[in-house]
């Protein structure tokens, strides 16, 4: 790509795009996988724009040598993948291994590295067997174990070979559209209260599976695991506003800090969102316990379960205070919040509509994780610009947002001295966008949806740096 200088970027620096398993998999029922939450959901009529399904999706199940070739064709020194866990493991469980996802995988991640590629495997990427969400999912205590057992089965199966993992990929929004708005899968409704719990499950589960690791595998495999977590760069609306400003405090509370306090500060929730949650629990008359469950001291602390900072970074927000508004009385995570996050005009959006494109909110971003929370190595797992409506091949203005987007990457580095070790793309193929189906596309390549042959096509922007 021209334009950007790459010198500030160290010699090793991981240059990678990502994927997850169902968003471009497709297989959904071949060779023994079992279902998972997704393939019910989008089989429930209405819940995806135009019900599409991952039932195919880029068939990467059957094309991954195509999948390859652009991986190749792009000159990429490492490649985010998940694994599907009803691929390996159909009901959920190590009870029953499924061979022929063993060999997909194995496959996939032997080629990688006979082409000097580095993989970067995220274990859970928003695909629950459906067999665990019938056991109560992300809600029921036992999911931690569980979540352990399968963690311990990868780690042993492919961990000779892969040394980056990722537990859990965003838990912020598994949870909230997951268990809050019901937007995504197991679409759950229960405002307020799934929510927490399915996060707090979630940071159970990767707890478990990084002392697994660090204790059972670490010593023989020497990689490094984490968990990738989502986060806008946000601002007070008006900084001059102490009420706006006590917001974007409280809006950060609720996001990046629900996870990352727990994680790289303290080993437990904020003070001052467990001091919302309960003052609004009392105050709405809610009397059955905690809303924000308690890490108990049975179990091991999630302090320090991450050997690097995993940042998904896709756009900012200007914060405005909501404590009064309409959400005042209402029992729900936004109510709880009491801020809302809007988009500067001045922000071009892209493709979908929470996208605003901010490249500078990265630099920012990067800074305040750096000075807030660890010196550990940080990787942007994801980050990316979508395309809604016509095919644009050449995409002029997805091109000039990775450079800008590189640029502040290079500044963080050598202006602010954070040390960011890598950079992964979203996505290396247009692909199963969630909610929105294929209508928005976030792909180096382009993928032909309309024929079975499923082509891919080289975007402009494809080779992103
Ligand atoms: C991430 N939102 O999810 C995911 O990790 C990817 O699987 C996904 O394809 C990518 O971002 C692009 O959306 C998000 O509504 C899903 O704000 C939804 C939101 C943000 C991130």
């Amino acid at each position: 790509m021209s334009g950007l200088d790459v010198s500030v970027f160290p010699h090793d620096f991981a240059w990678g795009a990502a994927t997850a398993a169902y968003q471009i998999e497709g297989g959904w029922n071949m060779d023994g996988r079992g279902p998972s939450i997704w393939d019910t959901f989008c089989h429930a009529k209405g819940r995806v724009f135009e019900d599409h399904t991952g039932d195919v999706a880029c068939n990467s199940y059957q094309l991954w040598e195509e999948d390859l070739k652009c991986i190749r064709q792009l000159g990429l020194t490492h490649y985010r993948l998940s694994l599907s866990w009803s691929r390996l493991l159909p009901d959920g469980t190590t009870n029953h291994v499924n061979p022929k996802g063993v060999a997909y995988y194995n496959k996939v991640i032997d080629d990688l590295i006979a082409c000097g590629v580095t993989p970067m495997i995220t274990l859970y990427h928003m695909d629950l067997p459906q067999a665990l969400q019938d056991l109560g999912g992300w809600s029921s205590t036992e999911i931690a174990d569980i979540f352990e057992s399968y963690a311990r089965f990868c780690f042993k199966t492919f961990g000779d070979r892969v040394k980056l993992w990722i537990t859990v990929n965003e838990p912020y929004v598994c949870a909230k559209l997951g268990h809050e708005d019901g937007i995504f899968a197991p679409g759950i409704k229960n405002p307020g209260i799934s929510v927490y719990l399915a996060g707090h499950n979630m940071l159970r589960a990767h707890t478990k599976a990084w002392h697994t690791y660090n204790t059972h595998f670490r010593p023989l495999q020497a990689g490094q695991v984490s968990l990738a977590l989502n986060s806008d760069w946000v601002e007070p609306l008006d900084p001059g506003c102490p009420k706006d400003a006590t917001a974007a405090e409280r809006y950060k509370d609720f996001t990046l800090d629900w996870f990352a306090c727990p994680v790289f500060c303290t080993g437990d929730y904020s003070e001052s969102m467990r001091a919302r949650i309960e003052t609004r629990s009392l105050d709405l008359g809610y009397k059955q316990g905690s809303r924000l469950p308690r890490f108990t001291k049975s179990e091991p602390s999630p302090l320090g379960t991450a050997d690097f900072f995993a940042l998904n970074y896709y756009t900012s927000r200007k914060v405005k205070d909501l404590n009064d508004g309409s959400k005042k009385n209402e029992l729900s995570f936004e109510g709880d919040q009491g801020a809302e996050g809007v988009v500067d005009p001045s922000w071009p959006i892209c493709g979908v509509h929470w996208l605003a494109v901010v490249p500078d909110g990265l630099r920012k971003l990067l800074k305040y994780i750096k000075d807030m929370y660890t010196s550990l190595p940080i990787y942007i797992t994801e980050n990316g610009f979508s395309q809604m409506g016509p095919v644009q091949i050449e995409d002029a203005d997805r091109s000039q947002f990775y450079q800008d987007t590189l640029q502040e990457v290079g500044k963080a580095i050598s202006q602010d001295r954070v040390n960011v070790k890598g950079y992964f793309a979203w996505s290396l193929l247009d692909n199963f966008e969630w909610s929105d189906g294929y209508s928005v596309r976030f792909g180096l390549f382009h993928v032909d949806f309309s024929t079975p042959e499923l082509k891919r096509t080289i975007y402009r922007s494809g080779p992103y740096r």
